[in-house]
């Protein structure tokens, strides 16, 4: 069978697959041996125009004019074959984004769910009457906005796909997504499983290309309504700004540096596994990663050791292996992390322990070994910038109020986890830690799609997941009715 049992060089606008206008492809490669696995449309301005009109179209078209059930009903049976096509889908994940097999399926489950979950909320975003004068009936009604863009990054595409397109999708909108051009295979395979569920032509459009010309070209366009973008604090602004310019919303999940904080009275062993595995998923390519772990004191020796010890037996080594550990996705990304690991010794930092690489993982791929760092300051350049690797931080801190300026003092702000038995504390930690989740007493809650999910501060803004995304991507219509 070949890697990639699709061809990977066109676009979806309109109901039909494009070569791009300038007929240019670049090359996705396997991050687990440096191989190429495919080849992409390199994308223009002129391909994004094309997509926004034929979404505007199908807005005027077959696909405004369907019922909001009408609308679950494609997302539900989109669903049901997502989860016929779970394995073949981990698959090209694991193979493109380099996580390992069992990950890369998780992620597909939780597309299937996504699919689930907004296919049902569909038809139940319900608008109010109000109270008025006398002699009046006032109503709101919840419309599509229209067109949204959709700019997906490359660690997790099914799952932000999952929560963004989907989301707009039940809420009546026409899609344009740009896939990242590091990993954008799963992206292709949603856009076909929505013409293979019966999807007007037009409501889902695909356009594949760099950041810089398809991206730039998406968040700039004065056809769309809307702009959803995760990836970095720095495009993110770039992104506001262009979008700023035609006044169009946008929604921006930009990362973190998130705390586990783990009190002296937490049931330590319960805690272990999350503390550890929310710093190595996805090779710590994560915006929820955990990467600081705040220990109180009394405790701090022995969690850093328990720490150390499962990470001295982790092992990383290609996706299909499905290890610990993947690579990261890019020689670049692997650059990135190797520099934050080399300013460990400069900076008056431990390496508390290492993992290794599996014997056999191919010389080409791009690995980095696991590591736990301790002494970290508060104020170093590894307790304060999201790494983007697997890399953990512990920090000691003395007391709550402590525990709390440290959480709360980096530019960052998307999710916490808190450890403790006692239930007061944990509620004052969860009220006063500035960021858009908190868990107590576990991390992550099975990233359950019903659980709005955004940050505060340098994080972003705008909720995905759950519910409360259907809201951004929806216009509140009030009607006021005189009748006498
Ligand atoms: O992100 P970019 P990169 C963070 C993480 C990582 C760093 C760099 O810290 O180390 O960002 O990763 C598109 N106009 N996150 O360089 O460039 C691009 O094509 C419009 C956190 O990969 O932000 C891709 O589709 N779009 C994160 C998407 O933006 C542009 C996920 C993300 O790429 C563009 C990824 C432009 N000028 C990285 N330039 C998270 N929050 O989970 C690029 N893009």
């Amino acid at each position: 069978m070949d890697a990639v049992p699709f061809d990977t060089r066109l676009n979806l606008i309109g109901g039909e697959w494009h070569e791009p206008a300038g007929r240019e492809t670049m090359p996705l490669l396997n991050p687990s041996d440096g191989s190429r696995l495919a080849a992409i449309a390199r994308s223009e301005a002129e391909d994004i125009d094309r997509a926004v009109a034929a979404a505007q179209e199908a807005r005027r078209g077959a696909w405004g004019h369907m019922t909001a059930t009408e609308r679950g009903r494609l997302l539900t049976a989109m669903s049901r074959l997502v989860l016929e096509r779970v394995d073949e889908l981990a698959r090209l994940e694991a193979l493109d984004v380099g996580k390992p097999l069992r990950q890369a399926k998780a992620d597909a489950l939780a597309l299937a769910r996504y699919l689930e979950f907004y296919g049902g909320a569909a038809d139940k975003l319900h608008g109010d009457t109000i109270p008025y004068l006398d002699g009046y009936t006032v109503m709101t009604v919840h419309e599509p906005l229209g067109v949204t863009g959709h700019i997906v990054p490359w660690n997790y595409p099914m799952q932000i796909i999952g929560r963004s397109v989907t989301a707009a999708l039940a809420m009546g909108n026409a899609v344009v997504i740009k896939p990242a051009e590091e990993a954008c295979l799963t992206a292709i395979a949603y856009a076909r499983l929505a013409q293979e569920a019966g999807f007007p032509a037009g409501a889902v459009n695909l356009v594949s290309g760099t950041g810089e010309e398809a991206g730039a070209a998406l968040s700039a366009h004065r056809g769309i309504n809307h702009i959803s973008f995760t990836g970095s604090v720095a495009v993110g602004a770039l992104v506001q700004a262009a979008a700023a310019r035609n006044a169009v919303p946008v929604t921006l999940e930009l990362g973190g540096k998130s705390p586990q904080i783990v009190f002296a009275d937490a049931d330590v062993e319960a805690a272990l596994p999350f503390l550890v595995n929310a710093g190595i998923q996805n090779a710590g390519q994560t915006c929820s990663a955990a990467s600081r772990i705040l220990v109180q004191s009394a405790v701090h020796d022995r969690v850093l050791a328990a720490m150390a010890e499962r990470y001295r037996a982790l092992r990383a080594g290609p996706a299909m292996d499905d290890l610990d550990m993947g690579p990261l996705v890019s020689a670049r990304q692997q650059e990135i992390v190797r520099g934050y690991l080399d300013s460990v010794p400069r900076d008056g930092l431990v390496v508390a322990a290492e993992g290794g690489l599996a014997s056999g993982a191919p010389s080409g791929g791009y690995y980095v070994p696991p590591t736990l760092v301790a002494g970290a300051s508060v104020d170093s350049r590894l307790a304060q910038e999201e790494i983007f690797g697997p890399v953990q931080v512990v920090i000691p801190f003395k007391d709550e109020a402590e525990a709390l300026a440290i959480a709360n003092g980096t530019d960052y702000g998307l999710v916490a986890g808190v450890w403790t038995a006692d239930v007061g504390r944990a509620l004052r930690m969860a009220r006063g830690i500035e960021t858009g989740q908190v868990f107590i007493n576990n991390y992550g809650a099975g990233g359950g799609v019903e659980l709005p999910f955004g940050g505060v501060k340098r994080s972003g803004h705008g909720r995905e997941k759950g519910f409360e995304a259907l809201y951004s991507f929806a216009s509140l219509k009030t009607i006021a009715i005189r009748h006498g």
